[in-house]
């Protein structure tokens, strides 16, 4: 069941995190822990500051956000990368940052974020095959990295790349998609304040399976737009290609803006379905840009969006 997001609840008010705590602590063998002492080293809490973004939304729990993942480098199935990615090392990380950028270079990723501080935000969450969660990520704005690493005049758009490990990404051994998995933005949508690199997740490191050590969050976008673990940002003036719009560019296309009035190919947008909802899951109407029209809409001004999808 999900809890209502309060700002002044502490921890073991809200729900979905006092259950994941209890089961971290009997599998690390700490049930003995006293409830008192719990907000110490085992929780590592993130403490990132809490914004306004979602508030009021319902969210959905730990369990669900970290146990129903699309993360196609550990397996296809819902439930494989809760159970695939446990192996994966993300300490130590690097990002190579190249292209049109003033300061290129292979950064460890401490070095790039240190000093950016840490923010909760509730974002609606809503994946192209038509369901929809609601998670708290804790991140900064990417315009934040971008800004330090020097965005060219010249560049218009964002590339980025996922690790490629098969020894620990199990799923990179097949070629289900032309690794490494690819997305891109425009340097308007990167730049936009909804636009984070989240490393958190209920106030505590992400999960390998949602995207560990950081991923980005686009919230009007399906899905797919959001890149886990990366590896690679890359500023550049081409449209960078994409790895859906890769492997089928008529069901897929570069802007992905969550539209209920364009369907899939296969599908209608025009309802989700509420992950967690269990038997009385009803769809509900989805909203144009995900519910971030006012913020985004200018973004496409002018722009024909069953053309541009
Ligand atoms: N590297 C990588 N990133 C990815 C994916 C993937 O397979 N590989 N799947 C995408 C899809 S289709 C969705 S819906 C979201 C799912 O994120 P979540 O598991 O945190 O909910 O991740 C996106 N990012
Ligand atoms: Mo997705």
């Amino acid at each position: 069941m999900a809890g209502r997001y309060k700002s002044d609840l502490k921890w073991s008010d809200v729900t979905p995190k006092r259950d994941y705590m209890n089961r971290r602590q009997l599998m690390a063998g700490a049930g003995a822990l006293a409830l008192g002492s719990i907000a110490g080293p085992a929780m590592a809490s993130l403490g990132a500051r809490k914004s306004n973004y979602g508030r009021g939304l319902e969210l959905n729990t730990y369990e669900d956000i970290t146990s129903y993942n699309n993360f196609y480098e550990f397996g296809t199935g819902k439930d494989d990368a809760k159970n695939n990615a446990g192996r994966l090392t993300t300490d130590p990380w690097s990002i190579t940052v190249d292209g049109m950028v003033d300061k290129p270079g292979k950064y460890d990723l401490d070095d790039l974020t240190s000093g950016i501080s840490l923010e909760e935000r509730i974002y609606r969450f809503r994946c192209v095959e038509a369901w929809s969660m609601v998670v708290p990520w804790v991140g900064f704005e990417l315009s934040d990295l971008l800004a330090r690493v020097g965005v060219q005049s010249s560049a218009k758009y964002v590339a980025f790349e996922t690790l490629v490990r098969p020894d620990e990404m199990i799923g990179q051994r097949r070629p289900v998609l032309d690794w490494p998995y690819r997305e891109g933005l425009t340097l308007n949508e990167a730049m936009h304040p909804l636009t984070i690199m989240a490393t958190g997740l209920y106030d505590e490191p992400i999960p390998n399976q949602n995207g560990a050590p950081i991923r980005l969050v686009v919230p009007w976008k399906y899905g797919f737009k959001s890149i886990k673990s990366i590896v690679r940002i890359t500023l550049t003036d081409t449209r960078p290609p994409i790895s859906w719009e890769m492997a089928n560019p008529r069901e897929y296309g570069f802007f992905s803006n969550v539209n209920p009035n364009v369907d899939h190919p296969r599908w209608s947008q025009a309802t989700e379905r509420k992950i967690g909802g269990g038997l009385f899951s009803k769809r509900v109407p989805t909203l144009m840009f995900n519910g971030y029209e006012s913020e985004v809409a200018g973004l496409y001004a002018g722009m024909d969006l069953t053309k541009n999808f």
